[in-house]
């Protein structure tokens, strides 16, 4: 194997475009040949996390669950993508803490609150501005944003041009060589 296993940690709320770059990373480390594993919150949380939900202890369970899966990956190898919203700072910094130092690099999506309930590509933000779905990120529950992440995306460059999925990919890529 050409590698070494690292872990990528991607936070941010829901909709602001985790899992796109997460996947488009993956592609773009296959086109290195480099191999690496998507660890999505919401594929995980319909097998192996099946029995938690979002109350304050459920999600810091399915951030130390997913923070295990990984540590098994990297130990095998892995350029492992993790992709969760994991709201607070204590349970990522826990995950943090069980890899060596620069094996762990966060990627925090900057997004605005106001650009991931305009996408609002599953509806989730309408049924929990209308209190049809309770303890919503970003809503009506906290969304702790990363101190010193090793990568901050924002939606824009500093000329206001959008950023692609795709050239975010390229700059953690860039990043891990
Ligand atoms: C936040 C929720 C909630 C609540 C369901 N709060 O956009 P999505 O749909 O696909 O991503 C969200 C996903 C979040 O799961 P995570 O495992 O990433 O969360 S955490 O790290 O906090 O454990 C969203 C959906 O689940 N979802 N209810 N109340 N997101």
């Amino acid at each position: 194997l050409n590698q070494r296993g690292c872990i990528v940690w991607l936070t941010g709320l829901s909709g602001s475009g985790k899992s796109t770059v997460a996947y488009a990373l993956d592609y773009a480390l296959a086109s290195r040949g480099k191999i690496s594993y998507v660890l999505d919150g919401d594929i995980v949380r319909d097998g192996l996390n099946k029995n938690l939900g979002f109350s304050r202890e459920d999600r810091a369970e399915n951030i130390r669950r997913i923070g295990e899966v990984a540590k098994l990956f990297v130990d095998a190898g892995i350029i492992t993508l993790v992709s969760l919203i994991s709201p607070y700072r204590e349970d990522r910094d826990r995950c943090r803490a069980m890899f060596p130092a620069g094996d762990f690099i966060e990627v925090y999506m900057k997004v605005p609150l106001s650009v991931c309930e305009r996408r609002d590509a599953k509806g989730l933000y309408r049924l929990a501005r209308s209190g049809q779905l309770k303890g919503f990120t970003g809503i009506d529950d906290p969304y702790e944003c990363p101190l010193t992440p090793e990568i901050t995306m924002e939606v824009r460059d500093d000329w206001g041009t959008a950023i692609l999925p795709q050239e975010m990919a390229e700059r953690v890529a860039s990043y891990l060589e």
